[in-house]
């Protein structure tokens, strides 16, 4: 079946016809024409094909879903405890950026009820704070192909959910881990130039360069802490989805060193359990100052620049 129109629009007798003003606006330009349908067009070749249309079917809603949290609901549901747990120890554990993403994402975007934002209305959201917008991915990214998204401020989520069995810590990201972890983070503006800066350094990079730029990737984006008013605060992404490592990297026992891309990008890591040492940086502008002198170092022939009025990228040569 063809998908039509949510709301039937009326048009208004007016001089100017209805057009889209903000991005969210396009959520209304969703009318199909129904045509060619083989399941209703009598005179399609497919019509009396009961397995032609089936597949077409199964095809038409790898499509529709595509933009959905397909496991979206269960963390609300059935793992609401992973929200509520994490929920309580934020306000003294997470940075401000964070609090202040996931406040918004609480007014503005309905995390905290029962039922769970879909990923367009979050991408919508994000769109609209920070140009950042999600794409589903059914699992595990390359570290090439995951950066390279950045560089376009796309970020791939996941969406299955963790084994109710181990509710405090993943292996592997999950909805938890990009809808609590990554999300309120994106909606940060100096964040997600953070992060697009990864991304754009990561383009056209050698396999060795990659290696490196994801363990930066990893010690920051992923498992960061910063200096806030005199105190220690997580803005990693992996430990703020995880009550078992948020704890723990903000107890006496890990090891900290201060963030320092050289170091960083050669410091060896395992994704199993928890981390054995840390990375804190000063506040995010010092991250990004020192990231983007790593970067310049990083040597290409060419050279890149985004142009956020075509969502393109322009390569350079380099002089
Ligand atoms: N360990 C995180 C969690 O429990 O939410 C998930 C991951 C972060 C990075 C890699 S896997
Ligand atoms: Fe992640």
């Amino acid at each position: 079946l063809k998908r039509v129109a949510d709301d039937v629009r009326s048009i208004p007798e007016e001089k100017v016809p209805w057009f889209p003003r903000q991005i969210k606006d396009l959520d209304r330009c969703n009318m199909l024409i129904t045509k060619f349908d083989p399941d209703m067009d009598q005179d399609h070749p497919g019509y009396n094909d009961s397995e032609y249309r089936k597949r077409r079917a199964a095809i038409s809603e790898l499509a529709f879903r595509y933009k959905h949290f397909i496991d979206g609901d269960a963390l609300w549901e059935d793992d609401f405890s992973v929200y509520q747990q994490l929920r309580s120890i934020y306000p003294s554990l997470a940075c401000r950026q964070f609090l202040d993403g996931l406040q918004q994402l609480e007014k503005e975007c309905g995390y905290g009820d029962e039922q769970i934002p879909q990923l367009r209305e979050i991408s919508a959201f994000l769109k609209e704070k920070t140009g950042f917008q999600l794409r589903p991915v059914a699992g595990l990214l390359s570290a090439r192909d995951f950066l390279a998204s950045l560089a376009f401020r796309v970020f791939q989520c996941t969406q299955y959910i963790r084994h109710s069995s181990a509710p405090m810590h993943s292996p592997e990201p999950d909805c938890c881990h990009e809808l609590l972890g990554h999300i309120p983070m994106l909606a940060d503006k100096e964040f997600a130039q953070f992060s697009q800066e990864i991304g754009l350094a990561s383009l056209g990079a050698s396999d060795e360069d990659i290696e490196k730029l994801s363990t930066l990737y990893w010690f920051t984006v992923e498992f960061g802490l910063c200096k806030q008013n005199g105190a220690v605060k997580a803005y990693g992404a992996g430990l703020l989805s995880s009550y078992g490592e948020l704890v723990y990297a903000l107890s006496n026992e890990p090891e900290y060193k201060p963030f320092s891309p050289e170091e960083t990008a050669v410091q060896p890591y395992q994704d199993q359990t928890y981390q054995p040492v840390y990375f804190v940086s000063e506040s995010f502008e010092d991250a990004k100052i020192k990231l983007r002198k790593y970067s310049a170092n990083i040597k290409r022939p060419f050279a890149v620049r985004y142009d956020p009025f075509t969502c393109s990228v322009e390569v350079l040569d380099q002089p």
